[in-house]
């Protein structure tokens, strides 16, 4: 599609990916009009700076303002469901998202991930991989990096990190290779149903080669038939011919058409979790000929991103770990599971935040493995109800003191909240910080 077939362009949402999209098209001499519903956007001050004539609408969104526009161009934050967007969607103009503009553009293969859980440790794993061979790539999308900011690198690769949210705006990407991680309920303030967001997230294998899919999660399996596509399968089941894991203890292992590609000891992530996050990026590299036995030391030496199960401090025999980025119920099933296998001592949960609408009576198998829950945050009186012997807390601090007690001599404090962070922080990584500082001030108090 041609951009220059549209007249007048609209930028809804002045975020990271509003301010992308400005700066691609100010290039493209396209002049949008921009719109955000906040009435002072934070990414103001920074849209003057690249032009400050440019026409910005704030406040609720007007319909006869959008109904000028021939193309919106929203953000991922911004829900195509409220009224405005509705009635301009019925009126027959076209909205799509900041990756659909990057489809249009792109020239170079594209590697596509989403998922409920494992994203970000996928793209950057398999970015990490692609650049030990010595090509070029570039690493984008939710992972923080704007792809429009991209599309003009001089790259062999992409790959592009992709929540269902942007997905849903998305129709033509036509990736090199596609996975859906895995899928477990999230979102759900957004969506109406899981359905709905499984939806979202099946439109990465449209128009893709090759599909990389968990064998042992349906929901990730392509619910359209699609000619023309390999599927390649990792998970934990057994498998004779793709990814798959064997063994326990030292030998547990991931293997590729039964021969051992890695052992699960060479590598510095955790959790079989982790393992399975591995066996998705080499399947996914295979699709541009990368094989498993060239990327061997880059593996081992990654070592993960911070905020996943991250040990940040060891103090006496006692672990404190931050997962600030479970923000889900699934993704600290994942981390809670992963660690009571290899915790001797007291295993410590510390949960709770903005929910999103979630029902966590799924969380509460997870919660009855730990020896202590204590619960934080708007939603945290909901996670605590599942186990009536929790300690619920006002404060982060106040969650490290009862924690630090928990734990006892050998134990495990993970911060793995199954919520958002923005009732009480920034964001996750606030979140993370926040928790290190307090762990770090709890012992500078005692030794003191
Ligand atoms: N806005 C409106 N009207 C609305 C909603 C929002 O005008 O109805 C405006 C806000 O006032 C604000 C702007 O839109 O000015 C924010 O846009 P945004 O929420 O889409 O955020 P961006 O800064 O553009 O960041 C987005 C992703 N954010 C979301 O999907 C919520 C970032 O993922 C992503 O890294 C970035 O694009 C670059 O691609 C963050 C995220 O939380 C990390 N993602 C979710 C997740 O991982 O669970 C999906
Ligand atoms: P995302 O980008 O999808 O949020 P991340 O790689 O940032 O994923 O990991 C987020 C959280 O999800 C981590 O804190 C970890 O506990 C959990 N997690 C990571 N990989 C998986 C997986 N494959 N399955 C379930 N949970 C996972």
């Amino acid at each position: 599609k041609q951009l220059q077939e549209y007249k007048e362009v609209a930028v809804i949402g002045l975020g990271q990916t509003g301010l992308s999209c400005v700066r691609f098209l100010l290039n493209q001499d396209v002049r949008p009009e921009v719109f955000d519903s906040h009435d002072q956007p934070k990414g103001l001050a920074e849209l003057h700076k690249l032009d400050k004539d440019l026409l910005v609408h704030t406040g609720p969104f007007e319909i006869e303002h959008l109904l000028a526009m021939d193309l919106l161009i929203i953000s991922p934050g911004v829900d195509r469901e409220q009224l405005p967007l509705q009635i301009a969607a019925d009126a027959g103009i076209p909205i799509i998202g900041d990756i659909e503009l990057f489809a249009w553009q792109v020239t170079r293969p594209v590697i596509a991930i989403t998922g409920s859980n494992g994203k970000s440790t996928v793209t950057k794993l398999c970015g990490d991989l692609i650049a030990s061979t010595g090509k070029r790539v570039a690493v984008g999308g939710n992972i923080g990096v704007p792809v429009l900011d991209l599309v003009n690198q001089d790259v062999d690769c992409y790959v592009l990190e992709l929540s269902s949210f942007q997905l849903e705006s998305t129709s033509s990407l036509a990736p090199v290779a596609a996975t859906i991680l895995n899928v477990s309920a999230d979102h759900l303030d957004r969506y109406l149903d899981l359905h709905a967001y499984v939806d979202a997230k099946q439109r990465i294998y449209r128009h893709a080669e090759h599909l990389v899919v968990n064998r042992d999660d349906s929901l990730t399996q392509p619910t359209q038939r699609l000619r023309d596509s390999n599927i390649l399968s990792f998970g934990e089941s057994a498998h004779d011919q793709d990814y798959a894991i064997k063994g326990r203890g030292d030998k547990l292992a991931i293997t590729r058409a039964n021969k051992t590609v890695v052992k699960a000891s060479e590598l510095q992530l955790q959790g079989v979790h982790n393992l399975t996050n591995v066996q998705a990026a080499l399947a996914l590299l295979e699709a541009i000929h990368i094989t498993p036995q060239e990327v061997l030391p880059a593996l081992r030496e990654f070592v993960g991103l911070p905020h996943r199960c991250e040990l940040i401090l060891e103090h006496n025999g006692v672990r404190w770990i931050n997962d600030s980025k479970a923000t889900n119920v699934g993704a600290a099933q994942a981390a809670i599971q992963g660690l009571r296998g290899t915790t001797a001592g007291q295993l410590v949960l510390l949960a709770g935040g903005d929910g999103k609408g979630a029902d966590f009576r799924s969380f509460s198998d997870a919660l009855q493995q730990v020896d202590t829950l204590i619960t934080f945050g708007r939603d945290g009186d909901r996670i605590a109800d599942l186990r009536p012997d929790s300690i619920r807390v006002k404060t982060l601090e106040e969650a490290v003191a009862s924690a630090a007690k928990a734990a006892g001599k050998q134990g495990t404090v993970l911060l793995s909240p199954a919520c958002a962070s923005f009732d009480m922080f920034n964001n996750f990584e606030h979140r993370g910080h926040m928790f290190r500082q307090a762990v770090e001030a709890h012992y500078a108090k005692l030794a003191s």
